[in-house]
């Protein structure tokens, strides 16, 4: 299955009831190196998880739900599956899937900061980054083509951080390894309240202009986006 959180703000964990693991294989991205087991999956609008999941573990007649940890009532419920006939599927998820080039933050030539926060926006309360609205005439960073840069993204509150051209890999979470669902090539990245991601990222193929954006749809709208310009 292919799991897009395509909600405007809303976080889930999800999991399946009557248990059940996902076995991660993919990540916004493409595949990751090696398939990850999660017994519940948090995702973030704009993120993407690939994952495989083992119905053959329950009887015929069962129903599994996808359920949201996060929610309660009907925002606690997905989807349900009802396993209705025994199949044959010999297919197996392979030990290595891919390779992953790591990107090496320790030859990243630049470092930037962007500080995702509540701020004033003309006049009004809305959402900024690095203190600023969005302005289309404005270029907050140029990244050389080819070069790996490492970014460090801070929040106030829930952001998801968007950043359009090219996918890139979680370095450090809060000061320490990634999480597990940081795993593989991403374009979005969850951050929690007060919390700091590094990344690192090499810009390629294009010349222009590119977004960075909160992938919460009422702050990208309240203008926490910037742009930067590939040179
Ligand atoms: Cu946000």
């Amino acid at each position: 299955m292919r799991i897009l959180n395509a909600s405007n703000a809303r976080r889930y964990q999800l999991a399946l009831r009557p248990g059940g693991e996902f076995v991660q294989i993919g990540s916004d991205g493409g595949l990751l190196e090696t398939p990850v087991r999660h017994g519940a999956l948090t995702i973030a609008p704009a993120e993407r998880f690939d994952v495989v999941v083992y119905f053959s573990r329950y009887p015929v007649g069962s129903e599994v739900t996808l359920v949201n940890l996060l929610g309660r009532g009907r925002t606690g419920q997905v989807m349900r599956f009802r396993v209705v006939r025994p199949a044959r599927d010999d297919s197996r998820v392979p030990e290595r899937l891919s390779s992953v080039e790591p990107l090496d933050p320790g030859v990243a030539p630049v470092y930037r900061e962007w500080r995702f926060s509540r701020g004033r926006v003309h006049g009004h309360q809305g959402w900024t980054i690095n203190g600023l609205p969005f302005d289309q005439s404005r270029i907050d960073a140029r990244p050389q083509l080819g070069d790996v840069e490492v970014w460090r993204l801070s929040s106030d509150l829930h952001h998801r951080v968007h950043i359009h051209l090219d996918p890139f890999q979680v370095v450090s979470r809060g000061g320490q390894d990634p999480g597990p669902f940081d795993r593989g090539w991403k374009d979005t990245v969850d951050l929690r309240p007060a919390e700091d991601v590094e990344v690192a990222v090499r810009f390629t193929g294009h010349r222009g202009r590119f977004l960075l954006h909160c992938h919460n749809l009422e702050h990208e709208d309240m203008a926490m986006m910037a742009a930067f310009a590939t040179v």
